[in-house]
């Protein structure tokens, strides 16, 4: 080969090494405290800056952005959380559910009763990634058993989610739900 060649075969190397390792270097998806670690430490740091009482760096930013999904917000913290208990192999974590979550925002509550019910009544959109959290059976479709089965969780009936298990004496579950109010 001649030695021009292998000059600008050296460069080419060079560079494309140094484009991975910057690469590599943005794509520090949970390494919130930018440590070069994703511990519990990003968890508390993480939830400080939601609080408002912590503001993070523009790099932190984007590595705190764990579904990588272009906000940063509570479901950030959930994913987190689920990762570092090893629930997920690695980062970021663009396939889950957080069943019950269905408006979320990273929690489970009667306002996810709510947005359910305006969803089963028609009067609200849901995305994709709420219509997996929805599904609070898990049997592939979002109906008035799912929103029965949540309030129950919320009541304490379950303790945990999805709720595979039950007994519902109606078909559709819609009246049991009316019932329950
Ligand atoms: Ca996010
Ligand atoms: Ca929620
Ligand atoms: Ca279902």
């Amino acid at each position: 080969m001649k030695k021009g060649v292998v000059m600008i075969l050296t460069v080419i190397i060079v560079l494309s090494a140094f484009t991975l390792f910057a690469s590599a270097k943005n794509l520090s998806f949970g390494d919130v405290n930018e440590d070069g670690r994703v511990s519990i430490k990003d968890v508390i740091y993480l939830s400080q800056h939601l609080e408002n009482i912590r503001n993070l760096s523009p790099q932190a930013l984007k590595n705190a952005d764990v579904n990588n999904d272009g906000l940063v917000n509570s479901v950030d913290i959930v994913l987190l959380r689920q990762y570092l208990v090893a629930n997920y192999e690695s980062l970021p974590i663009t396939d889950y559910v957080i069943y019950g979550d269905v408006n979320e925002d990273g929690r489970v509550s009667i306002k996810d009763v709510i947005s359910l019910l305006q969803y089963l009544e028609n009067i609200r959109n849901l995305s994709p990634q709420a219509l997996k959290n929805a599904d609070v059976n898990n049997d592939g479709s979002v109906d008035y058993v799912d929103i029965v089965l949540l309030r129950q969780y919320l009541v304490s009936t379950y303790k945990s989610l999805p709720i595979t298990d039950y007994v519902i004496y109606n078909d559709s579950g819609e009246n049991m739900f009316f019932s329950l109010f």
